[in-house]
């Protein structure tokens, strides 16, 4: 599974590079498309070095089933691409995320404030 602490291999360096290079540009790469749209809670929000990944930002997050990948609702941590992902969501804040799969690991590649269910 993606368990924290895994070391990446350096292809897989290289991707997440070029993940974050294209998601400091104003133009997304149509590499930087989500292979899965999923829906949660943001429980924890970790830069490196966290007790679960020495140099990757890392997302805890309680979430809905994300259909074709997780059916059920779990609380899991992801990898986030970057931590500038983390700049405009709070711990308890009910998100929607964008996961890219690379080798050994699902990173979250997108990070939004959902909108409010009602007012
Ligand atoms: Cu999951």
């Amino acid at each position: 599974m993606y368990a924290p602490g895994v070391r990446f291999p350096a292809v897989v360096v290289v991707v997440l590079i070029a993940v974050v290079a294209g998601a400091a540009g104003a133009q997304p790469a149509p590499a930087d498309k989500p292979d899965w749209r999923g829906t949660g809670i943001v429980l924890k929000l970790l830069p490196p070095p966290s007790e679960l990944h020495a140099t990757r930002p890392v997302i805890v997050l309680q979430h809905d089933p994300i259909p074709g990948l997780m059916e059920e609702s779990m609380t899991m941590p992801f990898i986030a691409a970057s931590t500038a992902l983390f700049r405009d969501v709070r711990v308890g804040e009910r998100v929607t995320f964008g996961l890219k799969e690379v080798p050994d690991a699902l990173l979250v590649i997108s990070i939004e404030k959902a909108a409010p269910a009602r007012r």
